[in-house]
């Protein structure tokens, strides 16, 4: 038997290892289920032996205080900008230049994917980490050691034969399929979405709390070192050493000869760009020799041995014609931009999300304007930028007014926050949100409660709190428009089914800040019954999976204020008797399962084909990877299916998965 202290260091550098070899060797040697078994159990000998637990423990990811705001890093070394070579004819000139300035000599490069996430710099003293930053504006960045600390691919200790001091630089980047997910969550929860993968990157790491980026898929890529203990004679060896340590560098980065093995690796990173889990802008092209590198030095802040190369944007021109401000269930008043219907990878594009305020100022968006419009993470419409030398004379600059648009009351900016939200409680259009979101079909699912009954319910005065619906008459019903008795009759049936929904669509449908669709059945499956909740401390909800300290509180500050307490009252007086859920399955053909859906299903929608799987057991997620065990293939599937088929991954068609739920029944 090994002592406490043998045990935990046992667990350590097994738990390290293997987040080495998924992260950095992407082979892993541990399924997630006993990598999560054993941190549980070093957590466990940890929190019985607090001097056992270590700053570098894999354990101390997230745990950190948040803190009140960013404190500035100076770097020791500026962080370099790139210069740009926007077509073909610049890139040429690059290498010719380099050739130019090296007469003559047999010159190599490292070609890299140019990520367009958010560039940081992390400090390394004897193998541990210490300190990291964003770039900011390369001299000055900004603290962001906790939120880093979170990422798995951020190593907490390095490999043996690491430098005793190193700052390594790379990219922290949002997988695309995450950023999909993250933002249709955001809009579900009435929160202002992300604007693309990058801003989806910055936000999640400039998070006070830390246990908020520990919730997003964050990734980085290394790439670059800045003040070292170390030198190496060429890039290349660097980048080996890097992943020697244990960091992560990208496996698509390869050494080119000369300039047609440069266009060659270009044309095929642009063939392949949509295929890659994240985004890529371009391609990064570095002279690989360090004398050469010392040779060619700088022009300003730009290395003249590097170049970065642009892939031409996928955008197409449009008009801006109207800026309209919604007002969602929070409150939040959001900015859109309807436009001249634009074809834009195969779809026609006529709203464009503005997400809030100071996207709006920072782009200058303007009525009237031409602007170019893509599609960010290849699904959500994103207005790229102004085509400022097409403005018309005259178009004013966008002003978001301090007024909500629905009901006229002030609309308030919270110091720190980019939303701006209406301060009346009784907006009807946050009535009306709340009110279509608990009749929602993930929520108490009211068939027939849809937008334009929720909206004349509120209009009429008939609705304050969506307890209101269970004690209205069919007269009250009969006296709307469009409502005749049958109609009346099929909502009554529907509103009484919903008294019987499950706890998590209960849940769900209070709309508690941060609480989604999945911490609703997590929670659900951790208390069992609402009255167990009701009286629950912070620390209490920090023991349900997935709910760090910040969810923690919003969900028991939530369940703590009267008015949200009386409305849950009004409820059930009502006689709303949420069911308890049923446990996820651990046996059949989905439990503990990876599964990714792709192509369209032709008897199920995805959301529900996920509801499906996760009920019995299994977990869905975005991308295929070599943990995925099986992909579910519909109609019209792309490049899932392929990449399901390159990695080995189990696929399974329409009608072998409608078998495959039948045997997975729910328990
Ligand atoms: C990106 N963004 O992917 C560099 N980068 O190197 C790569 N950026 C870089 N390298 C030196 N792959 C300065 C910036």
């Amino acid at each position: 038997m090994s002592s406490p202290a043998q045990r935990a260091a046992q667990l350590r550098e097994t738990l390290r290892d293997a987040n080495y070899r998924y992260y950095v060797l992407d082979a892993p040697t541990l399924a997630d289920a006993e990598y999560d078994r054993l941190l549980r159990e070093l957590q466990t000998l940890e929190e019985k032996h607090p001097e056992l637990c270590t700053p570098d423990s894999p354990t101390q990811r997230v745990g950190a205080i948040p803190s009140a705001k960013f404190e500035k890093v100076v770097h020791r070394r500026p962080m370099l900008s790139l210069q740009n070579a926007m077509n073909d004819e610049e890139l040429v000139d690059f290498v010719e230049r380099v050739h130019k300035t090296l007469s003559g000599e047999s010159v190599s490069f490292v070609c890299e994917p140019k990520l367009d996430g958010l560039a940081v710099e992390l400090i390394y003293e004897h193998g541990r980490f210490i300190k990291g930053s964003t770039r900011g504006d390369g001299e000055v960045g900004e603290e962001i050691t906790a939120n880093l600390r979170t990422i798995r691919s951020v190593p907490l200790m390095l490999q043996p034969g690491a430098p005793d001091y190193l700052e390594v630089r790379g990219e922290v980047i949002f997988p695309r399929a995450a950023f999909a997910e993250l933002n249709r969550r955001r809009e579900e929860a009435g929160e202002p979405t992300f604007a693309n993968p990058r801003n989806a990157a910055a936000g999640s790491l400039r998070q006070l709390d830390p246990s908020i980026t520990a919730s997003r898929p964050l990734a980085v890529f290394y790439y670059d070192v800045g003040e070292t203990s170390t030198r190496w004679t060429s890039h290349w060896a660097r980048l080996c050493a890097l992943r020697d340590y244990g960091l992560r560098t990208n496996p698509q980065n390869q050494r080119c000869a000369d300039l047609s093995a440069i266009k060659a690796y270009l044309a095929e990173r642009l063939a392949g760009r949509h295929d890659l889990p994240y985004e890529i802008d371009g391609v990064v092209v570095k002279v690989d020799g360090e004398a050469h590198r010392e040779r060619l030095g700088f022009v300003s802040r730009s290395p003249r041995w590097a170049a970065a190369y642009k892939f031409p944007a996928e955008e197409e021109e449009t008009i801006v014609e109207e800026i309209l401000i919604s007002v969602g269930r929070t409150g939040v008043l959001t900015p859109t931009a309807r436009v001249r219907p634009v074809h834009v990878g195969g779809v026609t594009i006529t709203n464009i999300g503005l997400h809030n305020e100071d996207e709006v100022r920072r782009k200058d968006v303007r009525v009237g304007d031409h602007v170019f419009v893509r599609r960010a993470g290849d699904v959500i419409p994103e207005l790229v930028k102004v085509i400022l030398e097409k403005r018309p004379p005259g178009a004013e600059p966008f002003v978001l007014n301090p007024i909500c648009p629905v009901c006229g009351a002030a609309a308030r900016r919270e110091a720190g926050e980019v939303a701006m939200r209406c301060t009346n409680i009784a907006c009807p259009a946050v009535l009306q949100g709340r009110l279509r979101h608990f009749s929602g079909r993930r929520a108490m699912d009211i068939e027939g409660l849809g937008d334009k009954l929720c909206a004349q319910l509120v209009a009429a005065g008939l609705v304050k709190t969506p307890a209101d619906i269970y004690s209205l008459s069919d007269a009250a019903f009969l006296e709307l428009e469009r409502l005749g008795e049958k109609s009346v009759a099929n909502l009554r049936a529907q509103i009484d089914g919903s008294k019987k929904r499950r706890l998590s669509r209960f849940l769900n449908a209070l709309g508690i800040p941060q609480v989604g669709e999945a911490t609703a059945l997590a929670l659900s499956l951790h208390f069992g019954a609402l009255d167990k909740m009701m009286g629950a401390a912070v620390d209490d909800f920090l023991g349900v999976r997935d709910v760090g300290p910040a969810v923690a509180q919003a969900i028991h500050d939530f369940l703590a204020e009267p008015k949200n307490r009386e409305a849950i009252g009004r409820l059930l007086q009502a006689g709303v008797a949420p069911e308890t859920d049923p446990r996820p399955s651990s046996r059949g053909p989905f439990a503990g399962k990876s599964v990714v859906l792709t192509g369209t299903l032709a008897k199920m929608s995805r959301e529900d084909a996920k509801a499906a799987v996760e009920r019995r057991g299994g977990k869905v997620v975005g991308a295929v990877s070599r943990k995925t065990d099986l992909v579910v293939v519909g109609e019209d599937a792309g490049s899932k299916l392929k990449k399901a088929q390159e990695l080995g991954v189990a696929t399974a068609d329409e009608e072998t998965f409608l078998k495959m739920l039948g045997e997975g029944e729910t328990a």
